[in-house]
């Protein structure tokens, strides 16, 4: 069988995303990954619904290749209010994402926010832009931006410090763009959290250490994954972004021994990841490469991007093949775990940076349409040079 290569994809948010399908198909991709953003959380999937998008996108002459997300509602996190009438819908949404084909869904199990940074238009020496976490920044915005109770005793007394110090010589207007920029909202909605929003949310979680929210997990996949492996779609669960606890609220998606456990807490194929390198790889204690040949066979989905991380616990977001993961190693790694596989595993180059014509033209911040067109060529070539190496040309 000749050598299987990526099924090249990038994220598309829909009829309302500035970067059309025809750029993606330009851009070298077959497929997009897409959700239906404009359904509320928890809400069952319609098939008249997703067939109507999935008709869209086949129009473009590309193939809906994944899901993301299908969000997991907070009451299912939480395990609280009207969590087993989330979990049912969700099921119901599965099987409708089933029947019309759709064959990997990924979610996430990250409590309240997605992925957080606290500039995402951070400027490299080269001119181009990136997505940043800054600790420093963060416990600002905690501690004196949404003055979250508790939130000094979640940072050692030399950061409190830093963290006024910096508040204080701060203007409003860089309050207001921190403030902005952690509050951003979900990927692929325009709506902001607010202040007090942010808040009552995170008093939800008040009472939900790490264990119960692994526990939560647990018995959401009990639930779902055998409805996935009945109707034939597999789950990828993404990680945690960053992948360490913010503000006051547990992450259990950010580690190798989370995955190894999430994993174990359901022995079928269809409960397994999203390998996003750029999430993962933002901890210096994940070996990235380990964890691709412990977990290979139940790698569904791959963001493959970079991060760059300094000693200080704060990362940006590199070009995908600068920053710390070994994507040469990484690719290669992939392309045999296919080939052991017999099948073509769907990726995307995950966010991309701001560069060229993206530094003026409306995007979701990460999803530029010619920062991830580089991405994407970068990793295409990799990949190729690598198929044909190993075919001796
Ligand atoms: C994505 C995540 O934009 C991104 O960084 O990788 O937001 C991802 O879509 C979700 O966490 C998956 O549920
Ligand atoms: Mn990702």
């Amino acid at each position: 069988m000749a050598v299987a290569r990526m099924e090249q994809t990038m994220r598309w948010f829909g009829p309302r995303d500035t970067v059309p399908l025809a750029a993606i198909r330009e851009a070298g991709c077959s497929g997009v990954v897409t959700a239906l953003h404009d359904v509320p959380v928890g809400e069952v999937w319609s098939l008249d619904h997703i067939e109507g998008r999935k008709r869209i996108v086949e129009a473009a002459g590309l193939t809906w290749s994944v899901v993301e997300s299908l969000p997991v509602h907070e009451d299912i996190k939480s395990r609280s209010n009207d969590w087993r009438r989330w979990i049912d819908n969700y099921k119901d949404s599965l099987r409708n994402l089933a029947e019309s084909g759709v064959g990997v869904v990924t979610y996430n199990f990250m409590p309240v926010l997605d992925w957080v940074r606290t500039d995402v238009g951070f400027l490299l020496p080269d001119g181009r832009k990136t997505l940043r976490f800054e600790r420093l920044a963060f416990a600002v915005f905690d501690q004196f931006i949404i003055q979250r109770p508790g939130a000094p005793d979640d940072y050692d007394d030399q950061l409190v410090a830093a963290a006024e110090a910096r508040f204080r010589a701060m203007s409003g207007r860089q309050r207001d763009t921190l403030a902005r920029t952690v509050m951003l909202g979900l990927p692929g909605s325009d709506d902001a959290f607010t202040p007090d929003g942010l808040l009552s949310q995170i008093a939800a979680y008040r009472d939900i250490g790490p264990s119960d929210l692994s526990a939560n997990l647990f018995e959401f996949i009990a639930e779902v994954a055998p409805v996935a492996a009945d109707c034939g779609v597999k789950l990828a669960i993404h990680p945690d972004d960053p992948p360490f606890p913010v503000l006051g609220l547990p992450r259990v998606v950010s580690t190798q021994a989370d995955a190894r456990a999430i994993l174990a807490a359901s022995a079928i194929d269809a409960n397994g990841l999203c390998f996003c390198t750029g999430s993962y790889g933002a901890r210096p204690d994940n070996p990235l490469r380990d964890m691709l040949e412990e977990f290979q066979d139940r790698v569904h989905f791959l963001h493959l991007r970079n991060t760059k991380r300094d000693d200080a616990g704060n990362f940006h977001e590199a070009g995908h093949l600068e920053g710390d993961a070994p994507m040469s190693g990484i690719v290669a790694d992939v392309l045999k775990i296919m080939a052991r596989r017999e099948q073509s595993l769907p990726m995307r180059p995950d966010h991309g940076l701001q560069m060229m014509d993206d530094h003026s033209k409306p995007h979701y911040p990460g999803y530029s349409a010619i920062g991830r067109m580089r991405g994407l060529a970068e990793l295409r070539g990799l990949e190729e040079a690598l198929v044909n190496l190993t075919n001796g040309r």
